[in-house]
């Protein structure tokens, strides 16, 4: 198999050629247009030596010219390094060398950062293809190399997760499918992108899969612009970050959405009920991970339990352990490991890093959690994410849950902070969605609500009102700078 043949195939044989696959600002890319166009920008990679086994770094916005490269890429057997193009210059030096890319292609106003011999204008690539012959295909098999994603990592150094020829359809098989039921009717909306395992299944895999129909836009569209895309283009599948469904103001504009989705981190239950009001449509929480490509435990159209990340995605098996690896009893918080088709075999040359989180097929997540009578599994936060106040533990993601549902609360993140004397007291960061309450004012009641409901030594010191929360461009909250308080 090669991912692009198959595609190029599938689309043929479905009588998708002429059905729209991008919807770009400037046009409506069709399915067949779309492999037809990468097939020809394989020859212009070939002659700039792009050979198979290499990686290619895209350090590009969405739209169709990552489309291509990527698809260029597969055919010719290389794998591409997906990167954000936003990232600093000194990131990207660090992905090109830690890939070992043979080629970086990127927009013009990058150029300066990579080296002249093995860098490629994206533009120039769509021109010179179109007027290319098509590239024979390199003949892959199912785990051959096909993308590398850096874990976003809000720490550390980054690392490339490997992912195969065969993954892609197997996240439209499960997720895409049988959870979310997409099909060629679907127009969909990823407020997340393309070089984020989120996005790369919702607008990459599942439209090119189901012959369906994908809006890529450039930017990170705000509320206002994500209103305006999804009643523009009919949009059916939205699916978003938590902190984008909180900020949704509008109830105007959503009337085609059948179901939107949140991922990236919990959505709390108050915002997925909020959201889901304004937009008259589920709000499906999941969980997935770069390691595990796409969703592993997912909300269904057909069965969704808010508050919870739902049920296991068709063909994963979770599991619950506690700190020495032993299954915790039913019912009961503990580390949450998955098992998977889709699973990383390897960290990109890093084989200590694979080894210290990949046991006996099991991928040890990260993730902490808790498994309902019903089977639906509740995300209770991250090993990494936990606060020590007084020598307890103590949940921010708990304490959090609690402070959204208050009606001036937009977001709010939780952190043990050193006071003068160096103990450490919980304090909240909120970002209100009005000024009806003085800051004040929003402190008392906020401490009230947590009293009412949490254990003492849960309830927050203090509350700071902030203008925004510092979070990574996939959305997730950069935890560590909300408490070193240094954004
Ligand atoms: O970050 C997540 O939870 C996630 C969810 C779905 C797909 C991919 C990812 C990384």
């Amino acid at each position: 198999m090669n991912l692009a043949e198959d595609l190029t195939a599938r689309s043929k044989r479905n009588g998708w050629d002429a059905r729209p696959a991008f919807l770009t600002g400037s046009r409506a890319w069709k399915h067949g247009e779309v492999h037809d166009l990468a097939a020809r920008a394989a020859t212009v990679l070939a002659a700039r030596g792009v050979r198979p086994g290499d990686r290619v770094l895209l350090a590009l916005p969405d739209g169709i010219g990552w489309v291509t490269a990527f698809l260029a890429t597969a055919r010719l057997g290389a794998a591409a390094v997906l990167a954000n193009p936003d990232l600093p210059a000194a990131d990207h030096a660090f992905l090109a060398a830690d890939s070992d890319a043979a080629l970086c292609v990127s927009r013009a106003d990058l150029e300066s950062r990579f080296d002249p011999l093995k860098w490629m204008d994206v533009d120039w690539l769509l021109v010179a293809a179109a007027a290319a012959v098509k590239a024979a295909t390199h003949r892959t098999g199912p785990y051959t190399p096909l993308y590398v994603q850096y874990t976003s990592g809000t720490t550390g150094i980054p690392k490339g997760v490997v992912h195969r020829h065969r993954d892609p359809g197997l996240y439209h098989d499960t997720v895409g499918t049988r959870v979310l039921g997409v099909d060629a009717n679907d127009v969909t909306l990823s407020v997340s992108k393309l070089y984020f395992a989120y996005g790369f299944g919702n607008a990459f895999a599942f439209p090119l899969y189901s012959g369906s129909a994908a809006v890529l836009v450039p930017d990170r569209p705000g509320p206002e612009r994500v209103r305006e895309l999804v009643d523009r283009h009919r949009v059916t599948l939205l699916y978003a970050v938590p902190s984008a469904y909180a900020s949704l103001v509008d109830s105007s504009g959503f009337a085609s959405v059948r179901a939107a989705v949140s991922a990236g981190e919990s959505l709390p239950a108050a915002v997925g009920a909020r959201a889901a009001e304004l937009i008259g449509a589920p709000v499906l929480e999941q969980i997935g991970s770069t390691e595990a490509g796409h969703a592993f435990c997912a909300n269904s159209v057909a069965r969704n339990v808010p508050g919870t990340v739902g049920h296991p995605v068709p063909g994963f098996e979770l599991s619950l352990r506690d700190a020495s690896g032993h299954r915790v009893p039913d019912g009961a918080e503990g580390d949450l490991w998955v098992r998977g088709p889709t699973l990383l075999r390897e960290y990109l040359n890093r084989p200590a890093d694979t080894a210290a989180v990949l046991v006996d097929g099991w991928l040890n997540t990260r993730d902490r959690a808790c498994r309902l009578p019903d089977g639906a599994y509740r995300h209770t936060g991250r090993v990494d994410d936990m606060e020590m106040v007084g020598g307890i533990t103590v949940s921010p993601l708990e304490v959090e849950r609690v402070l959204v549902e208050h009606p001036v609360v937009r977001e709010v993140a939780v952190a043990a902070v050193a006071d003068p004397r160096g103990a450490t007291k919980l304090r909240a960061f909120v970002v209100a969605a009005t000024n009806a309450l003085s800051p004040a004012a929003l402190e008392a009641e906020l401490i009230a609500l947590a009293r009412r409901r949490l254990a003492a030594f849960k309830v927050p010191r203090s509350v700071r009102t902030v203008p925004a929360l510092p979070r990574t461009p996939t959305g997730k909250l950069r935890r560590f700078e909300v408490r070193n308080g240094t954004w």
